[in-house]
């Protein structure tokens, strides 16, 4: 009797452990790295700077570029769902994250300029939220 409702008590408090060790886990972000003036922006592993995601999804933009600091923001007059807020990425602190939750298209840029280059004309790419 005893030794019954202590393995009863056992196994409520494996259950409980078990709902409370589930916690209701943000999906990851989607990465895009400031990799340099020349090579631009690239989604997590790939060579491209263009991502599809779904509504909901989060980017985090990261500056992945020692040699310089860079930006952020929509492309000005593209006139996307939501803007991206022009945000600095200096290499450290490096990163911002945005949630999507207006589906269309968003095209961003790094707004910086170095030594009369404007990072724009290399550094862009487009976001599609689905
Ligand atoms: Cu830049």
């Amino acid at each position: 009797m005893y030794t019954g409702f202590v393995r009863w008590l056992g196994v409520f408090v494996l259950l409980i452990g078990l709902v409370s060790c589930q916690p209701a886990a943000p999906k990851a972000c989607v990465v895009i790295r400031a990799v340099s003036v020349e090579a631009g922006f690239k989604v997590g592993n790939t060579d491209s700077p263009d991502v599809t995601i779904q509504r909901g999804d989060c980017i985090e933009f990261v500056n992945a570029d020692p040699s310089s600091s860079h930006t952020v923001q929509t492309k000005p007059f593209s006139n996307p769902p939501e803007e991206i807020p022009a945000t600095n990425l200096p290499y450290e602190p490096n990163r911002f994250k945005k949630v999507f939750n207006i589906a269309g298209e968003y095209e961003y840029i790094c707004s910086l300029s170095t030594n009369n280059v404007a990072h724009a004309r290399t550094m862009y790419g487009k976001i599609t939220v689905r």
